[in-house]
């Protein structure tokens, strides 16, 4: 009998790749997922269709702000570890909706941690927060590891710097087994099309199909430690798996800026990006995080591990992807029924 996990944010990108991930490794997998007029569950589909007759992955309708079904829903499930994934995840909406990101990323988690501890009476449980580089926010030294202080620049950031310490807060005052797992900048194929990389090989894609002329963004000049969201979701586990509870830092260990990434993507096309791309201020925020880079050498040497996939390869990855997603729909807008 394999352990059973629970996961916040199975629909998003890193809790559709842990999934997988999970299931590999012969977990029973439960998720969370919100109820919402149209489906939301198109990043897990394929995996519900293949496992679906051994059981093996479980939704539950829930919200991180939900607190009391949220625990009946844990002390119901009794998993082995938690994953908690949820969260309003973008900064610059966390702007636009403080309170609601605030109560999603902040106590949401705080949510989570309470429901593990009445488990944690009767079963030992151990919990992974989905801690984030942007809680270093105007970064206080570079690179940024786990000894660096947080100096958050936003509501989500500041909202990430709250779960954080409730997360070692829990650990220390109940000996609970809870970790951080501080995250830098992870990106996929399956990340949100408003995220920088992401809206970047959309565009390109799209561009080079003849289906747009125009990507217009914000600040080029950020610098950011991008990695495969495949490699981290892999560090996340590793993370629950270690003998003590800590917190790690994941991370590539190189910064490049948004400018570098559309150049990458739009060469990979036989596209010059300064023909395309235009600045719109409305994509600017109000503060800017301007550099995060990440010195993950605590993960090497006591998780054995490290990001595998260069920032070449993922804009390849997610390039090829896009550019191909963009094709069907060239040809399924230039299809005429007979
Ligand atoms: P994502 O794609 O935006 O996914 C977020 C997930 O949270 C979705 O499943 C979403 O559900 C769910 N969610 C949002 N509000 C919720 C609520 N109130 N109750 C329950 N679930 C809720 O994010 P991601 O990139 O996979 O990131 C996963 C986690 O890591 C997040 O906590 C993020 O803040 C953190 N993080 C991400 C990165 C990164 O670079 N990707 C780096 C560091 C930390 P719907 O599908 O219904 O919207
Ligand atoms: O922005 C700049 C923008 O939205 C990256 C989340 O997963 O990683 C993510 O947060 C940079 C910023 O990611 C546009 O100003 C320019 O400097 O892709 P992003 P993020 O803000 O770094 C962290 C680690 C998380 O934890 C978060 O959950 O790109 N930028 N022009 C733009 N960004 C966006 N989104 N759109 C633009 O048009």
């Amino acid at each position: 009998m394999g352990k059973t996990a629970f996961i916040t944010g199975i629909t998003g990108q890193d809790g559709s790749y842990l999934a997988e991930l999970l299931i590999e490794k012969q977990y029973n997998v439960h998720g969370l997922v919100r109820r919402s007029s149209t489906f939301s569950t198109e990043r897990i589909d394929h995996i519900y269709s293949d496992v679906h007759e051994r059981g093996q992955l479980r939704l539950h309708y829930g919200d991180l702000t939900d607190g009391q079904a949220l625990t009946n829903l844990v002390l119901e499930i009794e998993p082995d570890e938690i994953y908690n994934l949820g969260a309003q995840s973008h900064v610059r909406v966390s702007y636009d909706q403080p309170v609601y990101t605030l109560e999603t990323v902040g106590v949401g988690a705080l949510n989570v941690l309470e429901a593990a501890r009445l488990l944690n009476r009767r079963k030992h449980v151990r919990v992974y927060q989905a801690s984030s580089s942007e809680m270093f926010g105007e970064v206080l030294e570079t690179p940024q590891r786990e000894t660096t202080p947080f100096n958050p620049q936003s509501p989500y950031a500041c909202g990430k710097v709250y779960a954080f310490h409730q997360t070692v807060n829990y650990r220390r005052g109940y000996d609970m087994y809870a970790s951080n797992g501080i995250l830098f900048n992870h990106e996929s194929e399956r990340r949100g099309e408003t995220f920088v990389t992401r809206k970047i090989t959309r565009a390109a894609g799209r561009i080079k199909a003849g289906l747009q002329s125009k990507l217009y963004l914000g600040n080029l000049d950020a610098k950011r430690d991008w990695g495969y969201a495949k490699d981290y979701v892999e560090g996340m586990w590793r993370i629950l798996q270690h003998d003590e509870a800590d917190d790690f830092v994941l991370a590539t260990g190189r910064t490049e800026s948004v400018r570098d990434f559309c150049r990458l993507v739009f060469e990979q096309l036989d596209l010059n990006y300064e023909d395309y791309v235009e600045i719109d201020p409305r994509y600017f925020r109000p503060a800017e995080v301007d550099l995060l880079l990440g010195d993950a050498s605590k993960a090497k040497e006591k998780l054995g591990w490290t990001a595998s996939t260069d920032l070449e390869e993922l804009a390849q990855i997610m390039t090829q992807h896009d550019f191909d997603l963009a094709q069907r729909e060239a040809h399924a807008k230039n299809f005429v029924p007979n």
